[in-house]
This record gives C-alpha cells, sequence and structure tokens, in this order.
C-alpha cells in the first residue's frame, strides 16, 4: 500500500465523477502498491465510463478483475480452486540422460569387455561405500593372503553361483582376482540373500577365513536409501503406455483408437474430465512390432513393411491434442540395434514420428525430469533374465522385478542371458541417480508398486496375447492405461477393453 498514491488515485477517481464505496477501498490499497496503479486506475475508469448505464459508485467487480489479472500474472495462485488443464500450463521436459549419442565404437573385442565390467564394477561400488560398513574394503588379491579369522569386507561381481551340499557356492570377482565365497545352508536369512544374487551384479560381502574357506557373514546389496519424495509438480497427470505394437495382427486397433478418442474428448468415455489433464504421454518401447523380430513373425503380421508400420504409429500420434508432449523411448521391436543401451529409434524408419513436433525420440534406458519430477523410462528386456535369477519374480508381478533391479541399482545386471548388451566403455545400465518414477514395460501385464520411495510403474499393452505367449503361460493385460499424477505421484489406471 502507498499512502500518497492512494490518495491521488482516489482524487483522480472524484474527478472522473464516480464515488467510492468503503468495500472497495481495499482493493484499491492493493492494487496502489503497484507500480503501474496510474495506468490500472486509467483502465479502470476508461472502462466504467463506456458502460451502457454509468454507475455512481465505482463497481467492486470490474476492480476485483484487474486485481485477479494482475495476481495471475505475478504468479499468485488464484484463492479460487480451479481446476489445471494440460492445455494451459507450458510443458517442462529435461532429458537428463539419454545414452543415443554417447554410444557406439565399440566392435566387441576382449578390452571392451573388460572396459565394460571395470566401468560397472567402479560405478556400483562408489554406490556400495556410502554405506559406513563398506567404506573400507580389501581388494580380492590381498583378502586372499590373510591368515588372521577377522571379519574381511569385499565388493564384487558375482562371477558363478552354485548349489553345494551344504548351501551355496559363490565366486566373486573384482579387477584384481576372485574367490569363492560359501553360504552356509544353516543360516537360512543368509541363504535366501545368497539364492536372490543375479549372475553379474556387483555386492558387497564380509567373510571370514575358515581353514581354507572363506564364508559369508554378510551379503550387501548397492540398494535404495529410504526416502519420501517431497518433489511436487503440477496437477496433471502423464500418460504411461508402451508395447503398442503396431503392424501386429495381434495389436488391438480398436482398443487403441478409443483411448485416443478419450485423450481428444470426443465421445463419452468414463473420466473424461481427467483427459483434459493429460499433458504428457511417454511410450516405454515396442511402438511397432517390427520385422524379422523372431523366427516367422510374418505369418503374424498385418502390415509387413517396418516403414509403413511407423507411417501408421505416426498417424496415431498425430491425432493427439497439439498440448501433449510425447517421449518415446525403443523396445526390442523397434528399428534399432538390439543390444542395450539402445539409441533413439532410427530417424531412417520412423521419419514420419520425426517431423511430428513435440515428439522427443530418445534412447533405452532415458531418464527425463518433467515438471522436477525424475522419470526413468526403460523398456525391460531384462526382467525375462531376473526371472530366470530370482526365485519368486514372475510374469504376473513386473513391480517385484522392477524392486529387484533398483536394489541391485543396475537394469540388467544379468550378462549372456536373454537380454543383449553392447560391452560400452562406460556402463549406462547402472542406476546412479535415483528417480522419483521408474517407468517400464516389455512383460505386456500392468502392474504397480512403491520401492523405498520410487514410484515404479510397468505399463502393459495394446496388444492381444500372441500363441507364443500362449504357449510360455504369459497372460497379458491389454488396454489398460496407467496415468501418473504428477502433483501427488499416485498411479491409477483407465480401462479401454471391457
Ligand atoms: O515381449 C512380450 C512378452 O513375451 C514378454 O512377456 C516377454 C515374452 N517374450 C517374447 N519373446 C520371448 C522369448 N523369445 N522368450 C521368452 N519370452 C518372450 P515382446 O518384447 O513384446 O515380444
Ligand atoms: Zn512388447
Ligand atoms: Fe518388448
Amino acid at each position: 500500500m502507498d499512502d500518497n498514491k492512494l490518495r491521488a488515485g482516489l482524487m483522480y477517481i472524484t474527478r472522473a465523477g464516480f464515488q467510492v464505496n468503503s468495500d472497495v477501498l481495499p482493493i484499491l490499497q492493493e492494487l496502489s502498491s503497484r507500480e503501474n496503479f496510474e495506468e490500472i486506475i486509467k483502465n479502470v475508469l476508461r472502462e466504467v465510463s463506456s458502460l451502457e448505464k454509468r454507475p455512481l459508485f465505482l463497481p467492486k467487480e470490474v476492480l476485483q478483475k484487474y486485481l485477479r489479472d494482475i495476481r495471475r500474472k505475478e504468479g499468485v495462485t488464484p484463492k479460487l480452486v480451479r481446476e489445471v488443464t494440460a492445455k494451459e500450463i507450458s510443458a517442462e521436459i529435461e532429458v537428463k540422460k539419454d545414452p543415443s549419442a554417447l554410444i557406439g565404437g565399440i566392435n566387441g573385442e576382449i578390452g571392451d569387455f573388460l572396459a565394460y565390467f571395470r566401468s560397472r564394477l567402479e560405478k556400483l561400488r562408489q554406490i556400495l561405500r556410502q554405506r559406513a560398513d563398506l567404506v573400507s574394503f580389501s581388494y580380492i588379491k590381498d583378502c586372499k593372503k590373510t591368515n588372521a579369522s577377522n571379519e574381511l569386507t569385499i565388493i564384487g561381481i558375482i562371477a558363478e553361483k552354485k548349489e553345494v551340499s551344504k548351501g551355496v557356492l559363490i565366486k566373486v570377482e573384482d579387477e584384481t582376482g576372485s574367490v569363492k565365497v560359501f553360504v552356509s545352508n544353516s543360516d537360512s536369512r543368509l541363504l535366501a540373500k545368497a539364492q536372490k544374487l543375479m549372475l553379474d551384479q556387483v555386492v558387497g560381502f564380509h567373510i571370514r577365513k575358515w581353514k581354507s574357506i572363506f564364508v559369508a557373514t554378510d551379503i550387501i546389496w548397492p540398494d535404495v536409501p529410504e526416502r519420501r519424495v517431497e518433489k511436487r509438480g503440477p496437477d496433471i497427470l502423464a500418460a504411461l503406455i508402451s508395447d503398442l505394437h503396431i503392424g501386429s495382427r495381434y495389436f488391438l486397433e480398436k482398443v487403441f483408437r478409443k483411448f485416443l478418442r478419450w485423450l481428444r474428448g470426443d465421445g463419452i468415455y468414463a473420466h473424461q474430465d481427467l483427459a483434459r489433464k493429460v499433458k504428457y504421454l511417454i511410450i516405454a518401447g515396442d511402438v511397432v512390432d517390427g520385422i524379422g523380430v523372431y523366427p516367422e513373425q510374418e505369418k503374424e503380421l498385418k502390415i509387413g513393411d517396418i516403414y509403413e508400420q511407423y507411417n501408421i504409429a505416426a498417424k496415431y500420434l498425430a491425432e493427439i491434442p497439439d498440448y501433449v508432449e510425447i517421449i518415446v523411448v525403443p523396445g526390442n521391436h523397434d528399428a534399432v540395434r538390439q543390444a542395450l543401451p539402445q539409441p533413439a529409434i532410427l530417424r531412417k524408419y520412423a521419419e514420419p514420428i520425426y517431423s511430428l513436433d513435440r515428439v522427443w525420440m530418445l534412447g533405452n534406458p532415458a531418464l527425463i525430469s518433467i515438471h522436477g519430477i525424475d522419470i526413468l523410462v526403460y523398456h525391460g528386456r531384462s526382467f525375462e533374465d531376473v526371472i530366470r535369477n530370482v526365485p519368486n519374480t514372475s510374469p504376473s508381478k513386473p513391480q517385484k522385478i522392477m524392486s529387484a533391479l533398483l536394489k541391485a541399482r543396475h537394469l540388467a545386471p544379468v550378462y549372456g542371458g536373454k537380454t543383449p548388451l553392447a560391452p560400452e566403455r562406460n556402463d549406462f545400465l547402472v542406476i546412479e541417480d535415483l528417480p522419483d518414477v521408474f517407468h517400464t514395460g516389455h512383460i505386456h501385464v500392468n502392474g504397480y508398486g512403491n520401492y523405498r520411495g520410487i514410484v515404479t510403474v510397468n505399463s502393459g499393452t495394446w496388444q492381444a496375447q500372441t500363441e507364443y505367449q500362449r504357449k510360455m503361460g504369459i497372460v497379458p493385460t491389454p488396454g489398460r492405461l496407467a496415468l501418473l499424477n504428477l502433483a501427488t505421484l499416485r498411479v491409477f489406471e483407465i480401462k479401454f477393453l471391457s
């Protein structure tokens, strides 16, 4: 409030022939603190003078409107609670990590493999050493020299895991050598831990020398510190999808169209009010079914041309309202190298998608931040290897698989399994920066969870059960859309396949 300015303003108003009622005084007081108060008053008077019936008193409504506009411009939230729609909010996307431009230049020589595992070991050792009991550790070569029976700590890669008569025998490696560590049956808690170890993952061991062998006293995963996410974005939604498989005979075109119509707001659908809040669409791979991905795939294709598959995909994406930002990461069916990390889908094949503006073509995995919420997007190819390695994991509970990966702080620990890994000099698949949300696909089953404060979302599919999946006993959950609220980080779903 500025008394002199306010007095001058009041004089101006009365000279223009309007009276000032006491109820507008507080509004004028607040407006008087603004630099352009004089200009505001002039505009108010101009508006009021042009009214058909000239009022005697300066109308409160007009002043309120000016104040509201000014507050909005200044970024002050109006007291009135009003729903924010995606259209009126501007996009805020930051790509924090994208392997696309950083990979390649390796040719699979032995040196590459050594450099790759060295990078994996070093990165995970950094993470493990943040724990008080792992700060100091011994290199394997040194611990083998010891004769003492005191406890030692090692950090290494799981090179072998064998069930033996009285427990599990684990071969652990670091850059200085390897050692066999025995986990005894007699400690059921430790045995359960040992059974959950995946090949090639990096963990810490507390060990003790007993006669000529080393016995584990504890196994420590890099893991995620328990935390509560305090970050809050705006009250808008990100739609998380994956595994469209456009081009496949099993692609559920009608169901997918229904989702697009819902998003556009034409037609009468349940939860139509939510469609207007969707600002982002994140696609975690397998946009198209591709060609030559598995033997005799052509029999299951409706569109046998990869260019045409992406052309159709682009047509669908073009139907999405123009205020929605679309983020696309490749999967194992997309037109780019299979080995992880994958660069973005190649422009050569997906030109029609590239030419849509508002589409972000990123590599797999990618770390993005939308309105400050960090989302790790990864297709999920390695889930099959986790299922083989970790007891009690299955395709029907993808959130458990996601937790296992977060706990290992690696997206694809197993080397030489189902997941092809490129031995890059730098292991991009180590989960170095913890996201707020972890979004995956691949397994074609929706699953939601929370691992130590990280929201985990496996978005299902838009493809019906294939012959192969039927034989394998995989029961997909098609047509279920996962929606993430950026203000609450809550996930809920809308079913488009009834
Ligand atoms: O994978 C879709 C689903 O099918 C997923 O649950 C994995 C499973 N799948 C697909 N191909 C194979 C093979 N060759 N072995 C085992 N499981 C498989 P998608 O990537 O969409 O084909
Ligand atoms: Zn898929
Ligand atoms: Fe897949």
